[in-house]
Formats: C-alpha cells, structure tokens, sequence
C-alpha cells in the first residue's frame, strides 16, 4: 500500500485509524473522507482530506484518480442498534456505500479494505468458539448489510480479481471517539461514567458474553491483514479475529479493582440485549493466525489500566 484513502475518516475506527496509517505510510499518503466535512483537528490537519458521500460513486472514483489511491478503507456504517431505527439508511450506507467501493475498486485496481463484524452472525450460529465457516443467519440490518458485504467482496475478488480483505471486528473499545450506537458500545460508556465518578446503568444484563478488542489490536489487524502475502490467504472476506470475552460484570469487576467505588447498576435497553443475545460468546480466530500472523496484545485487565489512564488524562 502507498497512497491510502480512508472513507469514513470521522467515525470510532477512522479516527484512530487516519493517524495510525499516517505514522506508518506517511501524512501526506493518507486521505481522510468522509461526508461530515469539513474534517476537525488531527483528521484535517494531519495530512490530505476530502468530502466523499460513499454513497455517490463519482466523488469516490474522483478522489481515487486526485490521489492516485491505491488502497481504500471503507469504513462507512450505521452501527447495529441505531441502524434498528432506520434499517433502509442502514441498508443504503452498508451495502450502497460498499458496491460503490467495489466498482471504484474494480475500475481503479485498487485494494479495498471492508470491516465486518460479530454482527455478521446470528442466534443459529455456534455461539463458543464461532467457527471462521459456519452459519450466518443474522437477525439484524446491520448484519445482514455485514454477510452481504462479505459476500459480495468475495465476489469481486473471485470474478473480478479485486484484492478485497476484510475482518470480523468484535466490539471495539477506543478512548477518542465516543460511543456511535452500536450494541457494544456500553463497554466504552462505562469507562467514562467510572472516570468521571458517575453511576452507570448498564443495558445489557449480567452473563452477556462478548467478543470485545481495545482499538490498537483493532488497527494492528487491519496493517497485518492488508499488507499480507495474498498467496497465504485461504480466506479473505472475513476473517474472524478475537482477543478477548467479557460480560457486564467481568469489565464492572475489573474497574472496581482500580476505582473501588464505582457503581453499576442494570438498566436494561431491549433491542440492544435481543441484538447481543443473538451474537457469538467468543470466536475462534486461528484462521487469521495461521493465514497473516493475527496475535492480539491487549486484555481486558490491560486494556482497563490504559482506558482509565487515558480517560483521567483526557477528562481531567
Ligand atoms: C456495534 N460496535 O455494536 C459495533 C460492532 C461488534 C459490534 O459491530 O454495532
């Protein structure tokens, strides 16, 4: 990869991912889009932006020939419980806005980097150790956006030679965007609220499992994944990968040890404990080991000292 485009620039993984791509491929190498334009901060000033609607074909094929992109990172999404609100929109920006990518991808031979997620899975699937091939039924717009966007890039790959990859993110906890809809999300929301010393009323009841990553896993997997041999790759669109599992009341207890008088109490939200009650517990992600080398760094004890170092920091 030399000249990377980042659709999507604005939101949970784009804003840590535009910079983290810039220290390794250079500033002026990466492309920050998104529609909420003008960009802010780092985004805008950090290297070269744009404003892409990923649902219009042209403004992301203009900035492909601008740039002479040969790598884009779509990351245009509704996550899973607000696209519930609005699951056409949901529709239109998950699968719209990826057919887009595809086209581009195909007319421009660029590399195209898609996340999926546990999402991708429904309450059909093997909820421990999530097979990499198993049954994909999801139960909502979000994942149905998800096993179609897997599909049809591996379509692309297969008829069209595009050099599509992608991932099965589990929830992703990050310390600079704040929480966006998704199902996942309480995971983050709960760091803050034991930072700034406030009650937090969890949505999701006790003995939810889910596969969760701290965000420099999270872009340790996208670098690995693209600048992997092809000729290793069995799969491509999506690899499962996992570092750790937790419920509310492992991440509760794990606060608690470094801030003793934090109190949660449950309050729970229905669509999102039907969204998480239909996802996998834990996956197995030995495909992405054996294929590219995944090996997570962060668990949750980790990730928790970091988190509250961090969110003191930024809080303060
Ligand atoms: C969501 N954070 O909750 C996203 C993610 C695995 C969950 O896709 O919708």
């Amino acid at each position: 990869m030399k000249k990377i485009l980042i659709i999507g620039a604005s939101g949970q993984i784009g804003s840590e991912l535009t910079p983290f791509l810039r220290n390794i491929y250079g500033s002026n190498h990466v492309v920050a889009a998104d529609c909420f334009f003008p960009l802010k901060g780092e985004l805008a000033e950090g290297g070269p932006s744009c404003k892409i609607d990923a649902t219009n074909a042209q403004e992301i094929a203009d900035a492909v020939k601008k740039y002479d992109i040969d790598a884009v990172f779509n990351l245009a999404a509704i996550l899973s419980a607000k696209a519930e609100e609005s699951p056409m929109l949901g529709w239109n920006i998950g699968v719209g806005a990826l057919l887009n990518c595809l086209e581009v991808a195909r007319e421009f031979n660029t590399a195209l980097f898609t996340p999926s997620s546990i999402g991708a899975f429904g309450p059909e699937t093997p909820r421990m150790n999530t097979p990499q091939d198993t049954i994909q039924r999801p139960k909502t717009i979000y994942g149905v956006t998800k096993v179609t966007g897997e599909l049809i890039s591996d379509y692309y790959f297969q008829r069209f030679g595009v050099d599509t990859r992608s991932v099965r993110y589990p929830g992703i906890i990050s310390n600079v965007t704040l929480p966006g809809g998704g199902t996942t999300d309480y995971a983050v929301e709960i760091y803050y609220a034991a930072v700034k010393g406030e009650k937090f009323y969890c949505p999701l009841q006790a003995g939810t499992l889910m596969d969760m990553m701290y965000m420099p896993d999270a872009l340790d997997a996208v670098v690995q994944l693209m600048e992997a041999d092809p000729s290793k790759l069995k799969h491509r669109n999506s690899f499962n990968i996992a570092s750790m599992s937790f419920d509310p009341e492992m991440i509760y207890t794990a606060i608690r040890k470094r801030i003793p008088d934090f109190v949660m109490e449950y309050k729970q939200d229905e669509v999102r404990q039907r969204i998480a009650d239909s996802w996998p517990d834990s996956m197995d992600d030995t495909c992405a080991r054996e294929e590219w080398g995944w090996n997570p760094n962060y668990n949750l004890e980790t990730m928790t000292d970091d988190m509250i170092k961090v969110l003191r920091e930024k809080l303060k």
